[in-house]
């Protein structure tokens, strides 16, 4: 799916700033058309960002329904004769939009974009009013799954099993764009190499009745200059002593493809960055352009304070030159996929990228990251996560890969975090989604992640995957007075992975850390116990060769429900939330810049 961009053919306009905004628990407003008229009792409302911590009050922050925003636009006249889109990068988790009285859109999935065809409905030289209602119930039939309890005084209050606040809105931008009436609708780019020259094969996909035009496509280095090009609507360009995109260096070229009519005059034109590289899983090894890559970065979270899940450009280049302080060359996208800029930074900046679904609380074994003790109950079953859920994981996917797949930082699909893996009905589960995703994308290896449930071998699901990553709590959830005994286990339990004849990466493993809190005996919750745990940590990691990658859990202190098991949210972060660091933060800059 392409971004909107401007161009020869194409304009862009962010609808970002202040809208209208109105809480609706009740469901009135889908009931009394509040789409037809300006939003009564409207308060402002910043987009993007999320509205829960924006005002200071629970019944916003901990809101549980329909959410209606509303703003309006006009369309200049030079708009006239374009086809015009309205595009939602993300509205968390569903939602329904109007161009002033028509609906025009309906999305599923609070994490990828959605967008329709809004020419026929908007008036040009006047007001436009465009209204969307975004919902955010989570239930047996959404990703993530949730469950919603009536309370006896007629409240409803959203329970859910993923250890994260559920922050919902606008999160990211929005969009109007135009786009000629015949158009290119798709790009799809894949790259390896023969020798030093790099070699792209594309495809162009443009609007029906495009067969009697024509399309060209230029390639063009970091300079300007161009290196290749051809024509038609698939084909192979080639690029003699290539420069590869590689982890630390995000060399880009770009493609241009230009749709031609049949006297030779533009029609449409599109610019896709390309990074030319291979990935490649070989025995125990993940290899990046044929060379052995050691995963070393964090988990991470869409997460700050006041906007919440909302995206920032500010907070974005900020993590990033922290994460190359620490010298991290890599994040996972836990738990659910991230903005569109992120991945485009992470794809100029060489950081490699994890690149995960929403599919996250998926094992009613686990509670808010924690395993809950008594006899296991079922998570695969029709009253809990089943077909519909499955559906909807599927979308997911199918989504997430056509938004992502010319992103040459995403070098991994996970499809799940922590799903119960040991049930039978876990298999018939995931089967089917591990199939479409390799069907969509046979270029990238598949990952779930895995929580500890039993031993390695009582996993129905491992060999449906082409690498093993592992999120890892000895001596926090397990053990936390036994830092000796977790260096043990540890080690027995990866060994035994690595039996499996694929790559680790441990994709958890960290220490709620109260920023400030010190001791000479190291206790849990102190800055000594976090540095004491990860030290051991990465004694064992270096002495087990399928280990190929640590991400420490987390980036940074992240919101999360409220619960006894929660300080204001999770701190396992190596920086706070407002992004000072930790002391861990020292020991990973002292050992991921030496391997360098
Ligand atoms: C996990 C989850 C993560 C939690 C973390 C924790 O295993 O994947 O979402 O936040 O544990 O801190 O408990």
């Amino acid at each position: 799916m392409l971004r909107p961009q401007d161009g020869p053919t194409r304009e862009q306009r962010s609808l970002g700033g202040l809208w209208r905004f109105r809480l609706d628990a009740e469901g009135a407003g889908r009931v009394e058309g509040w789409w037809r008229e300006p939003l009564a009792g409207a308060a402002d409302i910043p987009v993007p960002a999320s509205y829960n911590d924006i005002f200071p009050e629970s019944a916003v922050r901990d809101h549980v329904g329909d959410a209606w925003y509303q703003t309006s636009v006009w369309v200049p006249d030079r708009w006239a004769g374009e086809r015009i889109v309205l595009r939602f990068d993300a509205a968390t988790h569903r939602a329904t939009a109007w161009v002033n009285d028509t609906e025009v859109a309906r999305h599923e999935g609070g994490y990828t974009p959605f967008e329709a065809d809004v020419t026929a409905h908007l008036r040009p030289g006047t007001e436009n009013r465009v209204t969307v209602v975004v919902n955010n119930e989570l239930t047996w039939e959404s990703i993530p799954p949730g469950r919603i309890e009536e309370r006896a005084d007629g409240r409803r209050v959203q329970r859910y099993f993923h250890d994260f606040f559920n922050y919902a809105g606008l999160n990211r931008p929005v969009w109007l764009y135009t786009t000629p009436p015949a158009h290119i609708t798709d790009i799809t780019v894949t790259t390896s190499f023969e020798d030093t020259t790099g070699v792209i094969a594309y495809r162009v996909d443009s609007t029906e009745g495009s067969q009697s035009r024509s399309i060209r496509v230029s390639l063009r280095d970091a300079s300007g200059a161009q290196v290749s090009a051809t024509t038609g609507a698939a084909g192979t360009l080639r690029v003699p002593d290539v420069h590869p995109w590689a982890p630390g260096d995000g060399y880009l070229y770009e493609l241009e493809a230009t749709l031609l009519d049949a006297s030779g005059e533009l029609v449409d034109s599109y610019r896709q960055p390309v990074g030319v590289r291979t990935v490649e899983v070989r025995g125990k090894e993940f290899l990046i352009n044929g060379t052995p890559f050691y995963f070393k970065g964090f988990g991470k979270h869409e997460d700050a304070a006041v906007r919440g899940r909302g995206h920032d450009d500010v907070l974005m280049v900020h993590d990033f030159a922290l994460l190359e302080w620490t010298g991290a060359n890599s994040f996972r996208t836990s738990h659910y996929p991230y903005a569109e800029e992120v991945l485009d930074y992470a794809d100029r900046q060489g950081v490699v990228v994890i690149d995960e679904t929403a599919a996250v609380g998926l094992n009613l074994n686990i509670g808010g990251g924690i395993f809950k003790s008594g006899s296991p109950v079922s998570t695969f079953s029709p009253d809990t996560v089943g077909e519909s859920a499955q559906r909807t994981h599927l979308q997911a996917l199918r989504e997430l890969v056509a938004r992502d797949k010319n992103h040459p930082s995403v070098v991994l699909w996970s499809v799940a975090n922590e799903p119960d893996n040991v049930q039978p009905e876990a298999r018939d589960y995931f089967a089917p989604l591990a199939r479409e995703v390799r069907r969509l994308d046979p270029t990238r290896p598949v990952a779930y992640v895995n929580a500890l449930m039993g031993s390695p071998d009582q996993c129905v699901v491992t060999d449906l995957f082409d690498v093993v990553l592992l999120n890892r709590y000895y001596g926090w959830y397990f053990g936390a007075d036994d830092l000796e005994a977790a260096e043990t286990d540890l080690e027995a339990e990866l060994r035994q992975w690595a039996e499996h004849d694929k790559p680790i990466v441990i994709t958890e493993y960290g220490a709620d850390t109260y920023s400030g809190l010190h001791s000479v005996v190291p206790g849990p919750w102190t800055e000594e116990y976090q540095i004491k745990l990860l030290d051991l940590y990465h004694r064992v990691f270096d002495r087990v060769d399928a280990v190929v990658g640590e991400q420490i859990w987390n980036f940074a202190d992240f919101a999360t429900a409220p619960g006894v098991f929660r300080v204001d949210g999770n701190k396992k972060g190596v920086f706070t939330r407002e992004r000072r660091p930790k002391g861990a933060a020292f020991t990973l800059r002292t050992r991921w810049r030496k391997t360098d």
